[in-house]
């Protein structure tokens, strides 16, 4: 039987290239990819972020299981499209204009990937207009926006107001987070949804992509 739970070890404790064996070695046997995936890769990811929420890993031990996670999607991901396996929803994320921070929104990036999101990360200082642009382009579920200065924190509102105009409010939902950011403020701009970490993000976003 495939070491599904090996898969998942493997990635809590970062170790990449013993994933990517595994993941190989698991394909080989013959294990259905969609398997691999979720028993695999998705719940070694939960408990690494759950570990992350709890204090008990810090951000280095984030990024390292997320280096792992991605060797494994390396493998996985050309034959869960051939296998038509299709993600959670999609996701369109970035740091809003003005803003140059983006070791949080990476980690919420990753933790979604690791979710069974599809991520389209537009990078940091992106304006509203990419924020619509790129979720009509992707027919993206929702749009991730992180802020870490209380003087771009407006930006999300501006990219709430843009998606009003450009016909997306209600259809595509919103969420957002960042260190100054609270569920007061998402309230507040009319946000749909607000995370303080990467973990509860991958909560939200599924709540939202219901
Ligand atoms: Co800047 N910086 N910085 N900085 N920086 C802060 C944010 C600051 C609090 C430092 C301070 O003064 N104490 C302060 C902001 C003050 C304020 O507005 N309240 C500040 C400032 C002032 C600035 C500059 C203006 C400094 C200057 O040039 N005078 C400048 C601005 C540049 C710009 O953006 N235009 C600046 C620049 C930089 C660097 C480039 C040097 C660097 C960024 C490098 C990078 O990101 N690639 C940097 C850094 C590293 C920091 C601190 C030290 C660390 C931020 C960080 O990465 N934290 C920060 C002080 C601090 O926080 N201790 C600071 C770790 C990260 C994992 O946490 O991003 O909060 P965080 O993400 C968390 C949650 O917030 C949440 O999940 C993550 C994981 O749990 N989350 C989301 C984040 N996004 C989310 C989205 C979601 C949901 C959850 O849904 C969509």
């Amino acid at each position: 039987m495939a070491d599904l739970q090996g898969i998942a070890s493997s990635l809590i404790a970062g170790k990449r290239d013993e994933v990517a064996t595994k993941v190989r070695a698991a394909l080989d046997e013959g294990a259905n990819v969609e398997e691999v995936l979720n028993k695999g890769l998705i719940a070694g990811m939960q408990v690494v972020g759950e570990k992350f929420k709890n204090n008990e890993f810090y951000v280095p031990e984030v990024l390292i299981a997320a280096r792992a996670m991605k060797a494994g999607m390396e493998i996985l991901s050309p034959k869960l499209k051939d296998a038509g396996v299709k993600p959670v929803a999609t996701v369109v994320i970035g740091t809003v204009k003005g803003d140059l921070h983006d070791i949080g929104k990476n980690l919420v990036a990753m933790m979604l990937q690791g979710g069974g999101f599809e991520v389209v990360d537009l990078g940091t200082d992106v304006p509203p207009e990419k924020f619509v642009s790129a979720a009509q382009e992707k027919g993206a579920q929702v749009v991730a926006m992180s802020a870490l200065l209380t003087t771009t924190m407006p930006q999300m509102a501006n990219v709430v107001k843009a998606m009003k105009e450009a016909g997306l409010g209600g259809k595509v939902k919103v969420m957002i987070g960042g260190a100054p950011v609270t569920q007061n403020y998402a309230d507040e701009i009319g946000a749909d949804g607000y995370a303080p970490d990467a973990a509860s993000a991958v909560e939200t976003a599924q709540k939202l992509s219901k």
